[in-house]
């Protein structure tokens, strides 16, 4: 089956097409639940549609069972941060469950970017979903014959709110999947582990939760990589046990330019609660300076001197390169050593 590959807008504006076939329930009763926001344009079923009118079938598999796979991406200053390695990560999850995303990895940069055009974002989040699409109630994925392709941006996403003075993290009781179950490096719409992890964190009035795997050694955070500052090194761990980061790797790569000496490699909770300093990083979160851990200060519980370093740097980078959401950018030139 085909789909369109230059997207275009489903009958309807933004403002007529808002309530769409829908009953009208009232906006005011849609803003006063906060089920959905009511403004942009989603791109689903092929097509753009208003946020309101952009919905899946109640027999997608993606809603039944998890069955799918998802991607967060940042865009800074007018480009979108990574764009071409996000997508290639998609690909591969997408590989891993045997889904077959109904498009090209470049057609589908290509609406990602129009997706940012058409909602107006310059800095924003946005958010890839694929789903098995909809099948009947059996499990089974050859009844589902059409993935589905979701793509929205948001001009905004705050994920801790206490991220400028350092996050205060405890370790769940939940193992991050292993990974000869789901494996973590699949970025699949279950995430139930991580987010009763997140829910102990809640109970425990900390900011997030770390992830031990099934021998005991940290994996990561509920939806992000970990990283601590020894007296020897910047570390974190091999990505058996964890997604395999695209702010990770980006770290890795500026630690380098940095003169950082940097090391993946197993550590434990020992290692973390007598580390020097520690912080988490994700696409929506960027790098986070983490300050107790178990009600353990890190280090003497301030941000430390590695962290801020990291933080700078990484936010000079996503501010200058990038695949530009206008075509009429500013020409390519290198910064921090990538090519932007
Ligand atoms: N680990 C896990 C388990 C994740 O889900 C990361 C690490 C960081 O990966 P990137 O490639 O973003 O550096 C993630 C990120 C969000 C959000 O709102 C992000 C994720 C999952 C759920 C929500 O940003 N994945």
């Amino acid at each position: 089956m085909t789909r369109e590959t230059s997207p275009s807008v489903a009958q309807g504006t933004a403002s007529d097409g808002a309530r769409g076939s829908r009953p009208d329930r009232g906006a005011a009763s849609e803003t006063a639940r906060g089920s959905r926001p009511n403004d942009g344009l989603v791109y689903v079923s092929g097509a753009f549609r208003t946020s309101a009118d952009a919905s899946v079938s109640v027999f997608d598999h993606g809603l039944l069972y998890g069955d799918g796979i998802f991607e967060g991406i940042r865009a800074y200053n007018g480009r979108v941060f990574r764009l071409e390695r996000h997508i290639e990560r998609l690909f591969d999850s997408a590989r891993a469950i045997r889904l077959e995303i109904p498009h090209a990895p470049a057609e589908v940069c290509d609406i990602v970017v129009e997706t940012c055009r058409r909602n107006g974002i310059r800095d924003g989040y946005i958010r890839l979903v694929v789903t098995r699409g909809p099948g009947d109630l059996g499990i089974d994925p050859r009844k589902c014959p059409q993935a589905e392709l979701i793509v929205m941006a948001r001009p905004t996403l705050t994920m801790y709110s206490a991220a400028p003075a350092g996050i205060r993290v405890i370790t769940s009781t939940f193992r991050r999947n292993a990974p000869d179950a789901t494996s973590p490096s699949i970025k699949s719409l279950n995430y139930l582990n991580n987010i009763l992890a997140r829910i102990e964190a809640n109970d425990r009035g900390a900011d997030e939760a770390l992830m031990l795997d099934g021998q005991g050694y940290v994996a990561e955070a509920t939806v992000d990589n970990v990283f601590i500052v020894t007296g020897h090194a910047l570390l974190t761990p091999p990505t058996a046990t964890n997604l395999k980061g695209v702010t990770r790797e980006t770290i890795l790569a500026l630690a380098v330019s940095l003169g950082i000496r940097a090391e993946e490699k197993p550590f434990t909770l020992f290692d973390v609660w007598t580390a020097r300093e520690a912080f988490i990083c994700g696409t929506g979160a960027e790098v986070v300076p983490v300050v107790s851990v178990d009600n353990r200060p890190i280090g003497d519980g301030a941000i430390g001197p590695v962290t801020v370093r990291i933080i700078a740097a990484y936010d000079e980078l996503v501010r200058s390169q990038g695949r530009p959401i206008q075509p009429d950018a500013p020409p390519r030139e290198f910064v921090a050593g990538y090519r932007v």
